[in-house]
């Protein structure tokens, strides 16, 4: 049977999720979009055959919309995916799934009154065959005991309406989640440390930036942000174990040698650098409502990294360590699925 996905906001991810998944992959079609920018929805719609609906809490509602796809900015995902929960409707909603613990918690407890998953964040680090490589170097006792990790996140530039704290809320909260993935566990505590400021970064904003991040067992994370480096997007990691490391780099495409120089391209974006990962993140959300169930990143995880980045912004304000407080995790969300 063909699953039948709603896409709320056709912005750049979603219009590139309405063409993956129209496109990509297999056992779905796209039969409705919405956002507020009629026009930008409409040229979506015509592009895929999809319809354009009048609001998003009609596409929620839409009789041949199944499951949805939330793409739309970060502070109205917690409604957005309250409403699907409501409707029965299985979500795929990017991240983050709230831009406060508080917003973050009703989408846990919504969820936890419907008895069963419906969230999936679109945390695609985790479909992504570096990182997958990596987790499996650490869980295979190839590296010995994982100790700690460095990782960097860079992009060339970030739109006109990222501010402030945005690269802790918005672009970090990768890094919280798959450090939480790769270790196996919660980040306990945080640090962030201001850098000198890049004399291009916009006004106000504090870029880069050093986070540090203490995980629950004792490992620690070491996390550059620069989200205006300007030579291109550069997600990396090396994590230290106590046997060796393990490295992820970008992925090559092509080397060219010559003139006594070996040089070779730099990914130009997110869009670019794991368009892979977002194929299989929607292809295995696809392929699990087939067989009835919703597998990936779950809202605790989108809980989680959201208490991280509030934890982030309050180290960013007040120059100090902070503690990362949880409510008790429920049952819903077991510890390793
Ligand atoms: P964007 O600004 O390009 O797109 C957002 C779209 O939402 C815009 O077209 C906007 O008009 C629309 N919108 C605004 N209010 C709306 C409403 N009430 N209902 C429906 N649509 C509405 O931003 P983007 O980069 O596409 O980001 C969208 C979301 O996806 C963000 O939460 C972002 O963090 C996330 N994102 C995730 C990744 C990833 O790697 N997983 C990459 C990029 C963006
Ligand atoms: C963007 O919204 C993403 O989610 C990208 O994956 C991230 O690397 C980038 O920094 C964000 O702006």
């Amino acid at each position: 049977m063909t699953l039948r996905v709603g896409v709320i906001g056709t912005g750049m991810i979603g219009a590139d999720h309405v063409t993956r998944l129209t496109t990509a992959v297999v056992g779905a079609t796209v039969t409705a979009v919405f956002d507020v920018v009629t026009e930008r929805a409409r040229q979506v719609a015509a592009s895929s055959g999809a319809a354009s609906s009048p609001s998003w809490e009609a596409l929620v509602a839409a009789d041949d919309v199944d499951a949805v796809v939330i793409a739309s900015p970060g502070p109205l995902h917690p409604d957005q995916a309250i409403a699907c929960i409501a409707a029965g409707k299985p979500v795929l909603c990017e991240k983050p799934l709230a831009t406060t613990t508080t917003d973050a918690e009703r989408v846990l407890v919504a969820e936890q009154a419907a008895g069963r998953r419906f969230v999936q964040l679109g945390f695609m680090r985790r479909y992504d065959a570096g990182y997958l490589d990596v987790k499996t170097a650490m869980t295979d006792g190839v590296i010995g005991v994982p100790l700690l990790a460095h990782a960097i996140h860079r992009n060339a530039t970030v739109p006109d309406f990222f501010r402030g704290e945005m690269s802790l809320t918005d672009s970090l909260v990768h890094e919280f989640d798959i450090f939480r993935w790769l270790f196996g566990a919660e980040i306990a505590a945080v640090t962030v440390l201001p850098v000198t400021t890049s004399p291009l970064a916009a006004d106000g904003m504090r870029d880069p930036q050093v986070t540090v991040l203490q995980m629950a067992g004792g490992e620690v994370v070491t996390v550059e942000s620069f989200v205006n480096c300007q030579y291109g997007y550069d997600v990396r990691c090396e994590i230290v174990g106590s046997l060796g490391t393990v490295s992820l780099d970008n992925p090559r495409t092509t080397i060219v040698i010559t003139a006594g120089r070996r040089s070779e391209v730099v990914p130009a974006d997110w869009q670019d650098r794991f368009a892979p990962a977002y194929t299989r993140e929607l292809q295995s959300w696809v392929d699990g409502l087939a067989a009835g169930r919703v597998t990936g990143p779950s809202a605790w995880d989108g809980y989680a990294a959201t208490a991280v980045a509030e934890a982030a912004v309050r180290s960013y304000r007040e120059g100090r360590r902070i503690d990362v407080a949880l409510v008790d995790r429920p049952p819903l969300y077991p510890l390793r699925p």
